[in-house]
């Protein structure tokens, strides 16, 4: 594995000028890259939107338990869909930041770019990311526990009682995936496959603690990927990283985009 550069206070002159790291320099001589991003919540701070795991984030105030697993569904059904609701709101009113913005520049400019988002948030779609896989679900879409139908979050809202009732008489959900459920199968298996043979693997803002989708980052790295992170903090995956950029990632994508997509 390439040595680890760490990028905190210490950058070079010749970097802030736009030149790429060594190694990285290295990487992108070898010629057209097929280039997996792997975004998280931290992406979408920068637009306003909590994470979950910071100091400020939602389960700093709530226990996941309680919001996000099928018996939380179960048990307190309005409480849940009361949060997804929320949640919805603050996302359509949210704007993409520059990290979002960059990552969708990025589309064509390389062998092939996968887009891969555990955020249910739209963001990555309405800065013009064309086919992000979504392995957490959508805030953006409702589906029946009973019949199975999809709508939009937005037309289920409108709909009578908290949550809202399906017309065969089933209790809507939000379509996201909660802890103990099942991804879905195609999005994780496309996302799976681009990460074994990716040759650059960016991850920005994600905690890297909630798996499968952070074991996208060791599939990547196990098969010899070029591996940056970007994260004020450290996570536990860190270790696996060739590059961290140790700043938020609405600034550290388009440093990135600036060497790897001129
Ligand atoms: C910035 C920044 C800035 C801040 N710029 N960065 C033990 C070991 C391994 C696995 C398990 C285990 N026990 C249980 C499991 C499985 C479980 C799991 O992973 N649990 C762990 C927590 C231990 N996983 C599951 O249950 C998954 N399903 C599954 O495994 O199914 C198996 C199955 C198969 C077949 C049949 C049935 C089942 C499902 C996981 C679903 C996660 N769902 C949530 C909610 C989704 C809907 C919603 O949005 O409400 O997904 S939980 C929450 O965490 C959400 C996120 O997508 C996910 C990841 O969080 P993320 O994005 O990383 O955010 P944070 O807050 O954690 O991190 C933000 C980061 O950004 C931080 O590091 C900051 O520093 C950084 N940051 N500002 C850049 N400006
Ligand atoms: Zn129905």
């Amino acid at each position: 594995m390439s040595e680890r550069v760490e990028r905190q206070n210490d950058r070079s002159v010749a970097e802030e000028a736009g030149s790429p790291p060594p190694q990285l320099a290295a990487r992108l001589q070898r010629g057209p890259l097929h280039v997996v991003v792997l975004s998280g919540a931290g992406l979408s701070a920068a637009s306003g939107l909590a994470t979950f795991r910071d100091a400020d984030g939602h389960w700093a105030r709530y226990r996941p338990q309680d919001l996000a697993t099928p018996e939380a569904f179960a048990t307190r059904p309005e409480v849940v869909w009361g949060w997804y609701a929320a949640r919805f709101r603050a996302a359509t009113a949210a704007a993409p930041n520059a990290g979002h913005l960059e990552i969708a520049r990025w589309e064509d400019r390389f062998a092939s770019l996968t887009v891969v988002t555990q955020n249910v948030d739209g963001l990555h779609q309405r800065a013009g990311s064309r086919e992000p896989l979504e392995l957490h679900g959508s805030l953006l879409r409702a589906r029946c526990t009973r019949c199975g139908r999809y709508l939009a979050m937005a037309e289920a809202m409108t709909c009578p009682g908290t949550p809202p009732c399906c017309d065969c008489g089933g209790r809507l959900r939000p379509d996201v995936v909660w802890f103990g459920e099942a991804l879905p199968y195609d999005a994780l298996a496309r996302a799976d496959r681009a990460a074994a043979a990716a040759d650059l693997f960016v991850v920005a803002g994600t905690s890297a603690e909630v798996y499968p989708a952070a074991g996208l980052i060791e599939v990547a790295a196990r098969a010899g990927a070029f591996v940056v992170e970007i994260n004020p903090r450290t996570t536990p995956l860190s270790p696996l990283a060739n590059l961290r950029l140790a700043g938020s990632a609405a600034e550290e994508l388009p440093r990135l985009g600036r060497w790897i997509a001129p």
